[in-house]
């Protein structure tokens, strides 16, 4: 440590910051992980097949623990630093977030990437090296401010340049065909050209068996400037090609949705997709020497239709550039690529006007076309219904002339997955119907998955402890051990020591929410969680109604023996949701009233947490009573924050969405709070049409909508909440009226319960003991197992 503070951060400890010691602690880390990288590189090399998982999101966030944990070097690396007079936690502090994500599709790449090095899965992860991640949200006057994110401004002390691996990734231009050997071939003549240049960075798998790679591409200019601009005085624009270009790599797009229209974003899917393929082409033809086998050694994931050019792509670097015919290309190309679908909303399928595909992926947009002729053409001649035939067509031509990214994806791809039963089953019903019946073995299941090392050893070491007192080391290997948790829930001397886990980390956040929002939370009330990006399906707002009744509810009774709680919100909105982020001013303007009203001092206290990200994840999780999970139901694809939460004891209120329905079959109908109207009933209603079932808005619910429309939370704009409320009034298309009484009864139910500990903290030991299964472990087994045709 001392000789990195010297010799790689050029500091003496007399003169050392924190950061300075933080850089040279991760330096000396990093040393210990290379052999164990070297050493898995040529294993990899040598006879195994290799995934790829492309994903334009990595939502990594902190890695110091992840590696030192992993190496299982944290005990002697705080011995040695404290030696030296720094405390290792204050170091942990210091380390910014890669948020290079924006919510659960990204965590879910870093939780895969950590598992398939755990497993010794030989892979890369391919994506983005985004100069600036997600942006900081900055709460003033209860309203989100979005400040720019700069995470590389103190250097990244995990990665690697490699200025040897660079690919040109061409946009635009025109395509020639000429006549090569007696036959036709398409000559792409792109306008600009921008060079992939590749950072890596290792991936410490559990105990330091295997470390994978995470492949991160920065986009370069491949003039620096244009001299002749430069000599002929033009300063700026001789540098303006260069910015444009270098743009590409410049900033993660804040939106979850994709937000097709925007040209940007699909150079960048492009700009990743055609430099990971031209990578792995270049690896395996190195190592391998024939195309032809490219699906015996390389599975590809695609991690949402983010990356699905990728179809075309590969296509036009086997027929083009490497002279094979389509039907080999596409042989290869469908062995090789997979897809992971993660969401059904309509408004979130991703699709490109063809006209801005053809202005910057010309050769691919003729690709395209041809793969959709190929699959279309059977149909034709056997005089398939028209409707049909438009349903699986990859260009909508409804209204304008889109390319349906789905699609694409689906019909290049050997499988596709959903990522709860639920979602499968859904995309099975309805977006893919058609696609699933032309193909009917492509879509598989493979529910989500969450890292037990971050998320519970990490997390929440004090927990993990106790569970390695009772349980072994095993524990730490095995998540399946955890079931052997069921014989002590009912232990009071264990719950008592379970429950004393929970108090410290609610004693933490007790602190933290203080800090950063100065309202005091009494550590002994429930602690009711709600936490994850800001949307309308996922129902925050329902969430605060149900606030402001029990508020009403409390004032209108103070005498009752109302059980205390803290709701507490965190997460960010898209910058453009307006929507979005009126919840989030709703949530504080409530927050203000009810923190300040002596009637419920002691019984209720609202916080909104800002900025929330994976650290601030990792400090409510292990504090959380109740975890809140009440998307529509449909609508929520998995969840995987849910997961999280049970794994560290908090009981489940949710509805029958996602991952949801088979974490109550995991944990017990007993052990978890379900309410609200099922996914089918909701078809139903659809079905019907609204008006004619229109639900009562029950006299309660009435009552905090009308304290909400009428500006008791915001006396300084009575008027500001008015379109929530409607909203709720009049169509309720997210079934929030809907759901509203049968959410109040739940909640009653958790006061209930909670008022009996032993009953509570049984069910909440329960929760732990058994959901061992949503191990990513798990899941990327079943991937190696069911999609890629991998041992593992
Ligand atoms: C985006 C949008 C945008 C427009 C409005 C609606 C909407 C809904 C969802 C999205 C999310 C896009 C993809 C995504 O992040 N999906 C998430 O993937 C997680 C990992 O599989 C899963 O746990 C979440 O349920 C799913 O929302």
């Amino acid at each position: 440590m001392l000789a990195k503070l010297a010799y790689a951060v050029g500091k003496d400890p007399a003169h050392a910051t924190d950061r300075d010691w933080f850089v040279a602690t991760a330096l000396a880390v990093r040393d210990c992980a290379i052999d164990h990288w070297t050493a898995s590189k040529a294993r990899n090399q040598a006879a195994q097949k290799q995934v790829c998982y492309l994903s334009l999101e990595f939502l990594i966030g902190r890695l110091l623990f992840d590696i030192l944990n992993n190496l299982r070097l944290t005990e002697s690396a705080r011995e040695a630093l404290a030696g030296l007079g720094i405390d290792l936690d204050n170091l942990r502090a210091i380390e910014p977030d890669a948020a290079l994500g924006n919510g659960g599709l990204g965590r879910l790449a870093a939780c895969f990437m950590e598992s398939m090095a755990s497993l010794q899965v030989p892979a890369y992860g391919y994506g983005i090296r985004y100069e600036h991640g997600l942006f900081r949200q900055v709460i003033m006057d209860g309203r989100q401010h979005e400040v720019p994110e700069d995470w590389l401004a103190y250097t990244n002390p995990w990665e690697f340049e490699r200025s040897d691996v660079i690919y040109p990734v061409g946009f635009g231009g025109t395509v020639e065909d000429i006549q090569a050997n007696g036959s036709p071939v398409a000559v792409w003549r792109p306008a600009e050209t921008v060079q992939a240049v590749a950072y890596d960075t290792p991936v410490v798998g559990w105990r330091g068996r295997h470390v994978n790679s995470l492949r991160l591409w920065s986009a370069r200019a491949a003039e620096p400037l244009r001299l002749d601009a430069f000599n002929s005085g033009d300063h700026i624009g001789a540098l303006a090609d260069r910015a444009r270009l270098e743009a590409i790599s410049r900033v993660l797009y804040p939106g979850d949705a994709s937000e097709a229209g925007r040209e940007l974003r699909l150079r960048q899917e492009f700009f990743f997709t055609s430099a990971s393929l031209q990578d792995l082409l270049a690896r395996h033809l190195r190592l391998h020497g024939d195309l032809r086998s490219l699906p015996d050694w390389a599975a590809l994931q695609l991690n949402d239709t983010h990356p699905s050019i990728a179809v075309a792509e590969l296509m036009r670097l086997l027929v083009d550039e490497h002279s094979l015919p389509w039907e080999e290309a596409w042989t290869i190309t469908t062995g090789t690529l997979n897809y992971t679908n993660h969401t059904l909303m309509p408004e979130a399928l991703e699709r490109w006007p063809v006209s801005l595909m053809e202005r910057l992926l010309p050769r691919h947009l003729q690709i395209i076309y041809r793969i959709n002729w190929q699959h279309l053409e059977p149909l034709v001649y056997r005089s398939a219904d028209n409707e049909f035939i438009k349903s699986v067509s990859i260009i909508d031509e409804g209204s304008g002339r889109y390319v349906r990214m789905g699609h694409l994806a689906f019909i290049g791809a050997h499988k596709v997955n959903g990522v709860s039963a639920l979602h499968t089953s859904l995309m099975r019903q309805t977006v893919f119907k058609d696609l699933h019946a032309l193909y009917p073995a492509r879509i598989v299941n493979k529910t989500n998955g969450i890292t037990f090392r971050r998320w519970l050893h990490q997390a929440n070491p004090g927990l993990t402890r106790l569970l390695v007192g009772e349980l072994g080391d095993g524990v730490l290997d095995d998540p399946e051990v955890l079931i052997q948790l069921d014989r002590l829930a009912d232990d009071a001397a264990f719950q008592n020591l379970f429950r004393n886990q929970r108090a410290a980390s609610k004693a933490n956040l007790v602190k933290v929410i203080a800090e950063r929002t100065g309202v005091l939370v009494d550590p002994g009330a429930l602690f009711d969680v709600h936490i994850k990006r800001i949307h309308e399906y996922k129902r925050q707002l329902l969430n605060i109604l149900e606030t402001v009744a029990l508020y009403d509810a409390i004032r209108a009774e103070p005498e009752r023996d109302w059980v205390p709680r803290g709701k507490i919100f965190a997460g960010k909105a898209a910058a453009s949701y307006h929507r979005a982020k009126l919840i989030i001013k709703l949530a504080n303007d409530v927050a203000k009233v009810v923190n300040a009203d002596p009637v419920v001092a002691g019984r209720l206290k609202v916080v909104f947490l800002p900025n929330y990200n994976v650290s601030l994840a990792e400090t409510i999780i292990p504090a959380a009573d109740l975890s809140e999970q009440i998307s529509t139901a449909g609508m929520e694809a998995s969840g995987t924050g849910n997961m999280k939460l049970a794994l560290n004891g908090a009981l489940t209120i949710g509805t029958l969405d996602g991952a949801n329905i088979e974490i109550r079959e995991c944990v017990g109908s007993e052990n978890i709070f379900i309410f609200g109207l099922t996914a089918g009933e909701i078809e139903a209603r659809r079905q019907v049409g609204m008006n004619q079932c229109r639900v009562d808005v029950s006299p309660r619910l009435e009552r905090a909508l009308g304290l909400i429309g009428s500006g008791a939370f915001s006396p300084d704009e009575p008027h500001r909440f008015e379109s929530l409320v409607h909203a709720v009034r009049s169509d309720d298309p997210l079934m929030v009226a809907a759901d509203f009484d049968s959410y109040w009864t739940a909640q009653r139910g958790v006061d209930a319960l909670w008022a009996n500990p032993f009953a509570w903290w049984r069910a909440s030991v329960l929760n732990t003991a058994r959901v061992g299964w949503f191990s990513s472990d798990r899941t990327i087994r079943e991937y190696a197992d069911g999609i890629w045709k991998l041992p593992v």
